[in-house]
């Protein structure tokens, strides 16, 4: 063989070489996400679908695990193990998980919100985290009563802004530093209170049953003085809807007296319009105008 082919074979083989080492750099390249659903690691290859069901899917660039279907398993895993940073868990309509451990556990900030989540086992915050649940309805129903409801360790958070949140469990919310209710409260039990890292039941103890509502669409309990026709802002209509309730014209259907009576005498009268009015002139008026009233 002459040289010359010689080193034409070599330089072959080393191209081949080349692009056999690039493939394999390709398939290294597969990232593995610090998210776990149901025993399977979530990676670039399958986030897009995560479990082959159409059930989970996670988004990298929105940083948002979707869940958009029931799922029920037999195993022993948890059923979402997240140490993702600042990961929204996504419900899309309504969904139920189902399984034997807890259903979800976090060991960073995690917000969750959508839908409607049902889930018969319970949800556990580790190492410090944040557990933020917004706009988004969450029952937890455990028939496994060593299973706690939400539990953190003792230094976590625990954030509910505008949801509904209804938790029957051994302990139904524990163990966080700190829980805090915005645009909802505590129904059930009627004298809870949230004291020594838990929602408490009137006799001190942690309440096996708590139910968080969302207040009223405007995020506040009651009313806004002045708001008659209930819309959840003062303005020129009110004062009109005021006039045609004092002219027995047909008003909203959400007229609400209470919140008409801006002076708190003799009902509803046109002085409550011309109070409401003069607020809307940014002049002087001697009632509380646009504040939250009642609840
Ligand atoms: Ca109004
Ligand atoms: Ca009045």
């Amino acid at each position: 063989m002459r040289p010359r082919r010689v080193l034409g074979i070599l330089l072959i083989c080393a191209l081949l070489l080349t692009m056999l080492s690039v493939s394999a750099l390709s398939a290294a390249a597969v990232v593995e996400y610090e998210l776990i659903i149901d025993g399977v690691a979530v990676t670039s290859d399958n986030a897009a679908d995560i479990l082959g069901n159409g059930v989970f899917a996670y988004s990298l660039s929105e940083n948002t695990l979707f869940i958009s279907g029931d799922y029920t398993t037999d195993s022993d895993n948890l059923i979402i193990e997240s140490g993702i940073m600042d990961l929204t868990i996504r419900v899309d309509g309504e969904v139920s998980l189902s399984g034997n451990n807890y259903a979800l556990r976090t060991i960073a900030d995690m917000t969750m919100t959508g839908g409607t989540l049902a889930l018969n086992r319970g949800i556990s915050v580790r190492n410090g985290a944040t557990l933020s649940i917004v706009d988004m309805d969450l029952m937890i129903d455990t028939d496994d009563m060593s299973i706690w409801g939400i539990a953190g360790d003792g230094s976590e958070h625990l954030s509910v802004t505008r949801s509904s949140v209804t938790v029957s469990a051994e302990l139904a919310i524990c163990n966080f530093s700190d829980i805090t209710l915005q645009g909802c409260d505590i129904t059930d039990p009627a004298d809870g209170v949230i004291r020594s890292k838990a929602i408490l039941n009137a006799g001190g103890e942690v309440a096996r049953m708590v139910v968080i509502s969302a207040a009223d669409p405007h995020g506040i309990s009651g009313y806004l003085l002045g708001d008659a026709d209930g819309n959840g802002d003062v303005d020129i209509s009110d004062a009109t809807q005021i006039q045609r309730y004092l002219a027995h014209m047909d008003t909203v259907d959400t007229f609400d007296a209470s919140a008409a009576d801006v002076d708190g005498a003799d009902s509803v009268t046109i002085n409550d319009a011309t109070y409401i009015q003069r607020y809307l002139a940014h002049m002087a008026v001697d009632y509380p105008i646009g504040q939250p009233m009642g609840g």
